[in-house]
């Protein structure tokens, strides 16, 4: 093969395969950022009554809530979001007074795009059990979460531990653990 043609043939293999990518990673990648892609988003699913796919400029415009936490260095930061709360109420989970009975068996798996897993019970989402927001969050200090971090982050600052402080959030699944 010659030069230009050796090239037209690995620019080939390559959209090909990232074609079979994009169609073999579905969900787990949602927030994961490809240069020319559509713009990046949240999955919302599961037991929820209206499934969500959210750019962040569209959570953006969500009720927005400000809190100031420490990171795990002990540093105080302002973070700003959406309160996990509000945005399952846009996704028309069970909240409130509807989280009695047998929704009190539902829980909500946070998938990062690196693999990483964190599980909550709907009430600790729920400002009528918890006593703190459990945050996802866009920016802190006013300035959008750096890769590797965001372009979202949970903010978890009731927990003594900062394992469930998932960063690049990229699906959010509300499953249900009866049995
Ligand atoms: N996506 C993802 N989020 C994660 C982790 C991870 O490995 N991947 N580690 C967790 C752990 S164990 C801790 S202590 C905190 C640390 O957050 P930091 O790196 O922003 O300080 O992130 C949590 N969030
Ligand atoms: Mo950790």
């Amino acid at each position: 093969m010659n030069q230009p043609m050796r090239l037209r043939t690995a620019c080939l293999f390559a959209g090909w395969m990232r074609l079979l990518l994009a169609v073999f990673l579905p969900g787990n990648v949602a927030f994961s950022q490809s240069p020319d892609a559509a713009p990046a988003t949240l999955r919302v699913s599961g037991e929820v009554a209206k499934p969500l796919s959210l750019t962040l400029e569209a959570l953006e415009k969500l009720n927005k809530t400000e809190l100031k936490a420490k990171d795990k260095d002990g540093k105080e930061h302002r973070y700003t979001g959406v309160a996990f709360a509000d945005l399952l109420r846009e996704a028309g989970v069970t909240t409130g007074a509807a989280l009695r009975g047998k929704n009190l068996a539902k829980y909500v798996l946070v998938e990062a795009a690196d693999g990483y897993q964190a599980v909550f019970a709907l009430p600790e989402l729920d400002p009528e059990f918890a006593r703190e927001v459990v945050l996802v969050a866009y920016q802190a200090d006013g300035k959008p979460l750096p890769a590797g971090e965001g372009p979202i982050r949970l903010v978890v600052p009731a927990d003594k531990k900062h394992a469930r402080w998932v960063r690049e959030v990229a699906a959010i699944k509300v499953l249900f653990a009866r049995e």
